[in-house]
């Protein structure tokens, strides 16, 4: 029997790409100089896409695969799948959540940490020879502080877990109270940054969070406030953090995803208050393993009839 052909929007790891091609046929669409020639020849047979978060899969690609079963998502962040598009065409979705969750949040208070402590420029004041000359500036406690969850999902709460261990308060935000939470519920982004003296940013990306943290929140974080953001670069508007910055509404930034990634808006590295990562929360051997099996398990289940262990659609 032929093996199900499958279309890739981008690379996976060597250690996922061998695995997949024993099961599957595989057209790399990110190889295609011509991407249009290329979709032209292959788009008939294709029965599952495997694209990654960041990548996703657009109405117009969806709709060019006529016998489209799924799109697996390497990634949990689906909001640049087309889900209402692959809902009407009876095409599933799938993503891998949990898997990552708990190194998003390692990353989430390694920003933070790194973003009050000052951990980038004391390592560059002692590899400049500085240090020599006088003793850095002091930094900022984490402990005793509050910190603001926008967003009080799975990643959300593996933050508020390890913030106990750092002797702060947590308080939170989502779209409702939830009962598990030990801190305070705020109903909105600007009333949870005014009593947030670090505003952490894992709610999910798409339309309805699109520039949720904007000029409000950041007056309402205020000159000593500091804003982490491991959720999407589309939840933020960009051009208010830019000028919170510069104005010093607020006092610095820890960001692992932007708007235009990986050509970030270069206004954002002028700010010695800034520490910026390449949208790698994820970004761990353990993780990105567990991720790309998890995207070769439903794969696996949906070939096999049998059902997918993490659908979205
Ligand atoms: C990945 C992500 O960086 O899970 C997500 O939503 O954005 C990340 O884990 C990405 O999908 C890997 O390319």
């Amino acid at each position: 029997m032929s093996k199900p052909e499958i279309l890739m929007i981008g690379a996976y790891p060597e250690w996922d790409m061998r695995p997949l091609a024993d099961d599957y046929e595989i057209h790399r669409l990110w190889e295609a100089a011509d991407r249009n020639a290329f979709l032209e020849t292959v788009a008939p047979n294709i029965r599952a896409v495997a694209t990654r978060g960041e990548l996703g899969a657009q109405a117009a690609l969806i709709d060019r695969l006529p016998r489209l079963e799924i799109i697996a998502c390497y990634g949990v962040g689906v909001d640049a799948i087309d889900l209402a598009r692959a809902k009407a065409r009876g095409v599933r979705v799938t993503n891998t959540p949990d898997v990552l969750t708990e190194d998003v949040a390692d990353m989430a208070m390694a920003l933070t940490l790194a973003t009050l402590r000052k951990v980038p420029q004391g390592d560059a004041y002692v590899r400049s020879g500085a240090w020599a000359k006088a003793n850095m500036p002091l930094a900022t406690s984490l402990g005793g502080k509050t910190i603001g969850l926008l967003g009080f999902g799975r990643i959300g709460r593996a933050v508020a877990r390890r913030a106990k261990g750092f002797g702060v308060r947590i308080v939170y935000c989502d779209v409702a109270p939830a009962a598990d939470a030990e801190g305070a519920y705020y109903p909105d982004a600007v009333a949870l940054a005014r009593a947030s003296d670090v505003l952490i940013a894992t709610v999910s990306g798409g339309e309805a969070t699109r520039n949720l943290v904007n000029a409000k929140v950041f007056e309402a974080l205020g000159p000593s406030g500091v804003f982490i953001n491991v959720a999407r670069g589309s939840i933020v508007d960009e051009d208010a953090l830019i000028e919170a910055l510069r104005r010093g509404v607020i006092a610095g930034a820890g960001l692992d995803v932007f708007w235009n990634e990986p050509n970030i808006d270069p206004r954002l590295l002028v700010f010695e208050s800034v520490v910026v990562q390449p949208h790698q929360s994820s970004g761990t051997v353990e993780t990105r393993k567990a991720m790309g099996k998890l995207v070769r398990d439903n794969l696996a289940a949906h070939f096999a009839g049998r059902p997918l262990l993490t659908p979205v659609v």
